[in-house]
């Protein structure tokens, strides 16, 4: 057998991450655009990010369903991962008019939502159940204490015996009280809900055990041993800020409260702080255990040139060698290039997606797209970046980074905005306070506030809200524990606390006293205070799920 993967090229889809995967492991990978080459596939594989039912239109379109069907029945080794796995069941709740290949029995339900945040992102296991061959054996490498990277809102239920009555070998996940199924397999046949590409090191094992065909195989014992909960984990971000300094050099940078130069004796400040070079920065966090890197092109406000952003080189790089979600913001919206073309932000988007990104996070244009949305009366226009881009690459892709400042007031008379009693009075001893959303990396604020914002853009599809606050950032002083209560009880999709991290304690605070979906931090890692994998022990120690196996 030759050491070449083929996938389809069926749908519009962030499907860089598995191409680096599949490179790391040593096989190389062929992109099947005539259906009609399947038959001459050694291996394939089925991406799949999105709409259950766009995915599955998307290949029928392309004449793709009967050969592939064909293909999984001669019996050469196939892999479907996340829609792609859920495209070999009957059928989906997402999409009732459209059907899925039917290979698997059984149908996929949404998440309930009222315990819980939907859709499901995070770090969760896949525990083999014990039945058939599977007996006290690792499937394609999945090992019951290792954690792996989930995305999605749908699943399918997990009813016990149900699936292996019928020969199938299943590994479970639990999401709050839903039990779902994480992997899959019969024969030739293997599936993963999770995203094995994005997993760390537990997912190439996983890539490569299929791509190997070593579909059963002993648990190695170090894993045996560091067993750890079921369930989603605690995740925890690290967050790369990223400008161009005076010298030219593009460097990963720190502010307090937003100024990122060290204080100076001119009135402009002193030079811009450079804390390190943000690929080698990247890779120290992903080998310190970090479940996420984010970069922020900070100045991307200024002028945007597509043609040569310097951050697409960053992701191209980063991604080949660090396999946990990356995240770029900064300048994701309608641009104009240097030579006057006109470049839409989902093709802004897609440059990114092509990069290496896995979801891009947008600013100051989802303050203004929130702004138009109510002055319309809450109508949705279907043309701004969060709803191109969510359509066409799934809500999961889509992050608000939200840069907040607190503005006091005495009563919550003294505002048309949502205020809340504060525990922390302002300058004037007032009791109240309402979170202003800025734009432009807060040099200008806006008449729109943090609930206001946050539903607006829920509902025009973004998956993720990466939760800044401006008095808080830098500061070393833990997050703000009342902005996140407020914005966690205004929607249902997860919230990354950020802004104020300075100790492994803060990550504790923020976890017990919200119920905040993760936490990021960004000077205290960058400063060398503490390391990602401290932060992780010390959360462990104190009894939270945690990823720390790698
Ligand atoms: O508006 O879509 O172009 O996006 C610009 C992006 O750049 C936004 O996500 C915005 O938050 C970010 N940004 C702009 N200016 C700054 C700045 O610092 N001058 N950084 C900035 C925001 C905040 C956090 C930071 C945490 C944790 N950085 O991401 O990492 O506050 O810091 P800490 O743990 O050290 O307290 P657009």
């Amino acid at each position: 057998m030759s050491n070449t993967v083929h996938l389809l090229d069926y749908v519009a889809g962030n499907v860089r991450s598995l191409v680096n995967a599949i490179e790391k492991v040593g096989y190389k990978v062929v992109w099947i655009k005539d259906p009609a080459d399947l038959v001459n596939a050694e291996r394939v594989i089925l991406p799949g990010v999105g709409h259950f039912g766009h995915c599955l239109s998307s290949l029928s379109k392309a004449s793709f369903t009967e050969p592939l069907k064909a293909y999984i029945a001669s019996g050469k080794p196939f892999m479907g991962i996340c829609v792609g796995l859920q495209g070999l069941f009957e059928s989906s709740s997402e999409d009732t008019e459209v059907p899925g290949l039917g290979i698997i029995p059984g149908a996929l339900t949404k998440f309930d939502s009222t315990t819980k945040s939907v859709p499901h992102i995070g770090w969760n296991s896949a525990i083999t159940v014990q039945s058939g061959d599977a007996q006290g054996k690792s499937l394609y490498g999945l090992v019951p204490g290792r954690k792996y990277y989930y995305v999605h809102s749908y699943a399918v239920p997990y009813t016990p015996g149900q699936l292996e009555s019928q020969g199938w070998d299943v590994a479970t996940a639990t999401y709050g009280n839903e039990k779902f199924v994480g992997a899959i397999s019969k024969g030739n046949i293997f599936g993963t809900q999770f995203h094995p590409e994005k997993s760390g090191e537990a997912g190439l094992a996983v890539i490569k055990a299929f791509l190997d065909g070593n579909r059963l195989s002993d648990i190695p014992q170090d894993a045996q041993a560091k067993e750890m909960g079921d369930g989603l984990t605690r995740r925890v971000i690290a967050c790369l800020d990223v400008r161009t300094n005076d010298d030219g050099d593009l460097v990963v940078t720190k502010g307090d409260q937003y100024d990122v130069r060290e204080k100076g004796t001119t009135s402009s400040g002193g030079q811009v702080r450079n804390l390190g070079k943000p690929v080698d920065m990247a890779k120290r966090y992903y080998e310190s255990g970090a479940d996420e890197v984010t970069f922020l092109n900070i100045t991307s406000f200024r002028n945007c040139p597509v043609a040569d952003t310097p951050m697409l080189d960053v992701l191209r790089l980063t991604s080949e060698e660090v396999f946990v979600p990356l995240t770029i913001g900064g300048g994701i919206r309608d641009v104009v290039d240097t030579d006057g073309t006109k470049v839409s932000a989902l093709e802004v988007a897609t440059m990114y997606f092509k990069s290496g990104a896995d979801k891009v996070s947008i600013g100051s244009d989802a303050v203004i797209a929130a702004e138009e949305y109510f002055a319309s009366g809450k109508q949705l226009s279907g043309e701004t970046a969060i709803e191109t881009i969510s359509k066409a690459y799934g809500n999961q892709a889509v992050v608000v980074s939200v840069d907040p400042r607190r503005v006091y007031v005495t009563s919550p008379q003294d505002t048309k905005r949502h205020a809340i009693k504060t525990a922390f009075p302002g300058p004037n001893g007032e009791q109240y306070c309402w979170y202003q959303c800025t734009i432009k990396g807060g040099r200008e604020g806006r008449d729109v506030d943090v609930q206001e914002l946050v539903t607006a853009v829920e509902a025009m599809g973004c998956g993720e809200i990466l939760l800044n606050c401006i008095d808080k950032d830098g500061t070393n002083s833990g997050f703000d524990l009342e902005l996140i209560s407020e914005v966690k009880r205004s929607v249902k999709i997860p919230v990354i606390a950020s802004s104020g991290a300075g100790n492994p304690g803060h990550f504790l605070e923020v976890f017990e006293k919200t119920t905040t979906d993760a936490a990021l931090g960004a000077g205290m890692f960058h400063r060398g205070e503490y390391t990602v994998a401290q932060v992780k022990d010390y959360l462990a120690g104190e009894g939270l799920v945690v990823r720390t196996s790698k």
